[in-house]
């Protein structure tokens, strides 16, 4: 009995022996140990080949930081991984300190996603995920993920998806996404961002540009837990850039529902503009949308469209949206926006869009503008 507990803790003390001696010869590796001194696959890994970052994110484990270092990579398989992290002990996959990572899914067979992660407590940032043939990022039944200063753009169906049900605490800073078209689907489904076919509490996307994308900027549908959405601006969805003969691409700005969900999403200080179909639109969600100080301005359709559901509206701000400032059923609440009797339209510093579309602050914070400002500390989204 005593032999053996002996050995056991000889084992141990040259376990980690080995593993310190490893960790010094691997320059910048760090290996992790449990507390029964096991080697654990956490560790700070920096990758500079495609093959390096493929084997990193599909061996990734709790406590494992990724770095990539600057350039171009192309994966020829899905970036996928299982793994969860913890609270206390994420999984971190991001560029390596201010350099610039393009993973590009133009090598990828026909279908594939470029990024699958279905596991909890990750952190991704400052990446940008393009070209794939199907989906961008895709994120599956998570907690507390952290997904800041991403950009999704050019991929062949929707740039960043949420979904699952246990979709819980999620958080989604500063994505831009963009330019993303379902070619097969002739433009139907590739959204900026889609928070679909799931549910849980908590989750949270502000800072995002959603532009330019053959479907919708954001979409919600069949999300039936409150989503929260603000300082995002959605603008030049559903317009048809690719020459698709049979094109079929809706163009809401902000998607809020469809599918049967009832549900609350709460809307505050967004903006759409520019969009092929209605700025902001309950979508046959008839739930009690909350929808404060948002602009939506030159959509093709109405700026708000909650014509059947008890979406309660407040301080937005709609001018120039060809289908009317806003269309509202007799269950919708609204009250002091600009539609609203007594209530004056505030006019715009500026209608020129060019810095909207401009680069980021150095912290990924949306870019300073004037374009649909107006000074006023009551009514329409503040732009920041
Ligand atoms: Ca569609
Ligand atoms: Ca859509």
């Amino acid at each position: 009995m005593r032999l053996s507990t002996g050995r056991h803790r000889r084992t141990r003390t040259l376990s980690i022996a080995a593993a310190v001696a490893v960790a010094s010869g691997a320059g910048g590796v760090c290996l992790g140990l449990t507390n029964d001194g096991a080697r654990a696959a956490s560790a700070t890994v920096t990758v500079s080949t495609t093959a390096q970052l493929e084997a990193a994110v599909r061996n990734a484990a709790a406590g494992a930081v990724i770095q990539v270092r600057g350039g171009t990579y192309h994966p020829t398989a899905t970036l996928k991984s299982t793994a969860s992290g913890t609270a206390t002990n994420r999984i971190t996959l991001q560029a390596y300190g201010s350099e610039k990572v393009r993973i590009d899914g133009s090598r990828l067979p026909a279908g594939s996603w470029l990024a699958g992660i279905h596991g909890s407590y990750w952190t991704v940032q400052n990446l940008t995920f393009r070209n794939s043939p199907a989906q961008g990022f895709v994120v599956t039944s998570s907690t507390g993920g952290v997904f800041r200063n991403l950009v999704t753009a050019d991929n062949g169906d929707t740039g960043f998806t949420l979904r699952g049900d246990n979709t819980v605490g999620n958080l989604v800073q500063n994505l831009d996404s963009h330019g993303n078209y379902d070619a097969a689907g002739h433009g139907q489904n590739a959204d900026g961002i889609a928070v679909k076919f799931g549910s849980g509490t908590g989750n949270r996307i502000t800072g995002a540009r959603l532009h330019d994308n053959s479907d919708d900027g954001l979409d919600l549908w069949q999300f039936s837990t409150p989503i929260t959405i603000d300082h995002t601006w959605a603008f030049g969805n559903g317009r048809n850039r690719w020459n698709d003969a049979a094109f079929e691409g809706n163009g809401n700005g902000f998607k809020l529902g469809g599918g049967g969900v009832v549900v609350a999403h709460v809307v505050n200080d967004d903006a759409a503009w520019d969009n092929t179909l209605h700025g902001f639109t309950e979508n046959s969600n008839t739930g009690a949308i909350v929808l404060n100080r948002n602009t939506a301005y030159a959509n093709a359709r109405a700026g708000f469209y909650f014509a059947t559901g008890k979406a309660r509206l407040a301080r937005n701000l709609a001018v120039g949206n060809k289908g009317g400032l806003s269309e509202l059923g007799s269950s919708t609440v609204s009250a002091a926006n600009n539609w609203d009797g007594g209530v004056s339209t505030p006019a715009f510093r500026s209608t020129d869009a060019t810095t909207a579309y401009g680069a980021r602050e150095a912290d990924g914070a949306l870019p300073a503008t004037t374009f649909l400002t107006t000074g006023s500390t009551t009514i329409g989204s503040t732009m920041n």
